[in-house]
């Protein structure tokens, strides 16, 4: 994982989700430019979950200076570009955003087969960011299926074989002005042609709560399904659980996000507080207020079996 400080209470969220639903002895890497000892003291209070290994590694951020930024891509984006270099005896390593929750266990992901390619990846399914890329789709080959790079498996052994750190930062900086995505552009254009391809329940993204176009329009079925048993939420885009009340009310997984903060040693901050007691009458009053004929409208009763569905397995 890469994240920075002011970051640590969610990646410490995502940390616990992935303690609490596996029982596999676990070892962090955290790379990042600036968080404090009492910062890594208190994500170590996760120990207290259960046990587990951590190496904070201080990175080098001028590495990639000039590189853009914005403020939902920061400079801790580009650092998993670095991890194959990292340590030249580990072949295998699941890189995670820190903007999740692990439902499942992460061992399903660690035992897929990626003997062959680079990476193990789940294609991106959000129409918005597909739409952006149709504009630099030359950049790609044909046919490639766009992945999110929030979740990878990767094989540092085959990454380590055919490129360098610097052939990374080549493509970064060759292409920083047509690529939105940034670090997800440059590695969905390095990994290209040799990647497999994750079950969708592994990434679940905000994009599978809206309006699908192709090329998902056709596994519609197949998006709602995975609604209903996700193994990995992924909070991506601005409406975060913690951006209150517009995230956290917009994803119907917000309470996965508040039961995990629960368990780490940020659980008494005033924004969890605030945000259970209202979410639930601020999203309900929106809607009502947006769509008055609320009733006869399919994505109501969609949305409104999902949250069941979603109390549910919360509380068992
Ligand atoms: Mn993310």
């Amino acid at each position: 994982m890469a994240f920075n400080d002011a970051y640590a209470p969610h990646a410490s969220v995502a940390i616990a989700s992935i303690l609490m639903n596996s029982e596999s002895a676990l070892h962090f890497f955290i790379l990042h430019r600036d968080i404090s000892l009492e910062t890594q003291r208190r994500i170590m209070e996760l120990r207290k979950l259960r046990h587990f290994e951590m190496d904070f590694i201080e990175v080098n951020a001028d590495l990639f200076h000039g590189l853009p930024t914005v403020p939902h891509i920061t400079i801790e984006c580009y650092f998993r570009l670095m991890i194959p270099w990292l340590n030249p005896v580990i072949n295998k390593a699941l890189f995670m955003d820190s903007d999740i929750v692990v439902l499942d266990d992460v061992k399903d992901i660690w035992n897929f087969d990626i003997e062959n390619v680079y990476a193990a990846v789940v294609e991106d399914v959000n129409s918005g960011a597909l739409k952006d890329i149709k504009k630099y789709a030359h950049a790609f080959d044909k046919g490639h299926r766009y992945f999110n790079a929030g979740i990878m498996l990767l094989n540092l052994k085959n990454i380590r074989a055919d490129f360098t750190l610097q052939k990374f930062m080549d493509i970064a900086n060759r292409m920083k002005n047509v690529f939105k995505f940034a670090d997800q552009d440059i590695l969905n254009l390095a990994f290209a042609r040799k990647l497999t391809y994750l079950p969708i329940k592994w990434n679940v993204t905000d994009a599978f709560m809206k309006k699908l176009r192709p090329p998902f329009s056709e596994r519609k079925h197949e998006v709602r399904g995975v609604l209903q048993n996700p193994s990995l939420i992924h909070f991506t885009g601005s409406g975060k659980p913690w951006v209150f009340p517009f995230g956290t009310s917009s994803n119907p997984f917000a309470c996965y996000y508040f039961h995990y903060l629960g368990k780490t040693d940020y659980s008494n901050t005033k924004l969890r507080l605030l945000s259970t007691c209202l979410k639930m009458t601020v999203w309900e009053f929106r809607y009502v207020w947006r769509h008055p004929l609320f009733f006869i409208r399919p994505a109501f009763w969609r949305a409104f079996f999902l949250r069941r569905a979603v109390g549910r397995k919360f509380r068992s």
